[in-house]
């Protein structure tokens, strides 16, 4: 089934403009999908209990034909590339990729939340969303 999901990047570690540019890159290279739009770059204060450095976030609309599970599975790739290493939940990263929501599809299960958790919490993932949607053909 072909859907539209939306894929939250994040970055503040590194050459934070590159790994957003290279996960761009990496997201449109995906098997079975389309990239339908991009947000505006925006740099926001860190969110969560560690004292960070500050994040660009972007946000990317693709239509595609993989399951929930398959793009989670894409997007640990493209991170493993861009140099991820998982330290401490909500700690500095080069890159994350996060699923926000799929258009159709929902999952609620332990490793795997759909509409994304922090989505009611995070002001500029609901601007990147609106701005997307508010470009939808
Ligand atoms: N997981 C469950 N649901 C999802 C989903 N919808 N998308 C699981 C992606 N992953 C999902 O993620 C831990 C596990 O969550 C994954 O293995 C997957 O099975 P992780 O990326 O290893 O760890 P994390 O990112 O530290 O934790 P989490 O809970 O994903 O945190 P967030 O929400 O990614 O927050 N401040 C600003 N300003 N901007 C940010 O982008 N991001 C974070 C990380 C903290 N502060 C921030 C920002
Ligand atoms: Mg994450």
């Amino acid at each position: 089934m072909n859907d539209v999901a939306y894929i939250a990047l994040g970055s503040n570690l590194g050459d934070r403009e590159q790994h957003l540019m290279r996960a761009r890159s990496a997201i449109a290279e995906l098997r079975d999908t389309r990239v339908i739009g991009v947000s505006a770059i925006e740099e926001t204060d860190p969110l969560g209990p560690v004292d960070q450095p500050r994040y660009l976030n972007q946000m990317v609309a693709i239509e595609t034909a993989l399951a929930p599970r398959e793009l989670l599975a894409e997007l640990h790739a493209i991170e493993s590339s861009e140099g991820r290493v998982r330290r401490e939940r909500w700690g500095p990263r080069t890159l994350d990729l996060d699923i926000v929501c799929f258009q159709r599809q929902t999952v609620d299960d332990p490793d795997l939340r759909v509409p994304h958790k922090e989505l009611p919490q995070r002001a500029f993932w609901q601007r990147e969303l609106d701005e997307l949607r508010s470009h939808a053909p």
